[in-house]
């Protein structure tokens, strides 16, 4: 069995394609955030773990899951219907064979309007500075991934918000981490856009991302990277 966290925040439309979808021996944990739409009951009723996370932003809910989670390998994945849980092998078995420490999935647009542009491009900047700093292969930062719980735990990520999922990056590659990377579709979401879409969601990813930059170091600079 493996674990899928699932951070939540107003994803009612989303949670029935997104929970009928979980391929077998797949358990969703989807954490709900303060949801005012019915996410829980919506989640609960496609028989997903509910777990409720009152402290508000995405690492706050990313962990809290990773918390609720009890297999040895976990997946992680965005509730809003842009990543398809069919996929999720794709970022879990090389987990499961021990060929990666952390696997994530590059996002490949899959329609016209999945991927805002400024999005696109803010994800690629990242990416080549991960690339050049932490000499890490990543081409993207993809919100669905899979680690090893135990391992997960032990980086003390200390992100609660946007920067949660760079942290997890720049601490495996910091503590010498195998991360690869698997293409993904990246289809256009269900509902309404919160974060990349919006200016306001935008601009507070980019602050919480800098600050995690900042407090490694600057930019991932290689001389984090055990030799
Ligand atoms: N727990 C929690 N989850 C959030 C928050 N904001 C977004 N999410 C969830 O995190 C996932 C990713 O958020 P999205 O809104 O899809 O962010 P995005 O993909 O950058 O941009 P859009 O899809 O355009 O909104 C979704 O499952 C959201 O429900 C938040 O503040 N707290
Ligand atoms: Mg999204």
């Amino acid at each position: 069995m493996i674990d899928v966290v699932l951070p939540c925040l107003d994803e009612a439309g989303a949670l029935p394609w997104v929970l009928t979808r979980m391929p077998a021996g797949y358990r969703p944990i989807v954490v709900d955030n303060g949801s005012a739409d019915g996410s829980d009951r919506v989640a609960a009723a496609h028989g997903a773990l509910v777990v409720r996370e009152p402290v508000r932003g995405f690492g706050a809910a990313c962990h809290a899951g990773l918390l609720a989670a009890s297999s040895a390998v976990v997946c992680f994945m965005d509730a809003d219907a842009s990543l398809d849980p069919r996929q999720l092998p794709l970022v879990a078995d090389p987990v499961l064979a021990g060929e990666s420490d952390l696997v994530l999935g590059r996002r490949v647009p899959a329609a016209a309007g999945a991927w805002p542009a400024h999005a696109r491009l803010a994800n690629a900047v990242l990416a080549r500075r991960l690339r050049r700093g932490a000499g890490l292969p990543l081409r993207d930062l993809g919100p669905m991934r899979a680690g090893r719980r135990a391992a997960l735990l032990g980086l003390d990520l200390a992100d609660r918000r946007f920067g949660y999922p760079l942290e997890m990056v720049l601490r495996a590659a910091a503590a010498g981490w195998r991360v690869t990377e698997t293409d993904v579709r990246y289809l256009p979401r269900a509902g309404r856009s919160k974060v990349t879409g919006t200016v306001r969601g935008t601009l507070r990813a980019i602050a919480d991302m800098r600050a995690v930059l900042a407090a490694h170091g600057g930019q991932g600079q290689r001389t984090t990277i055990p030799a």
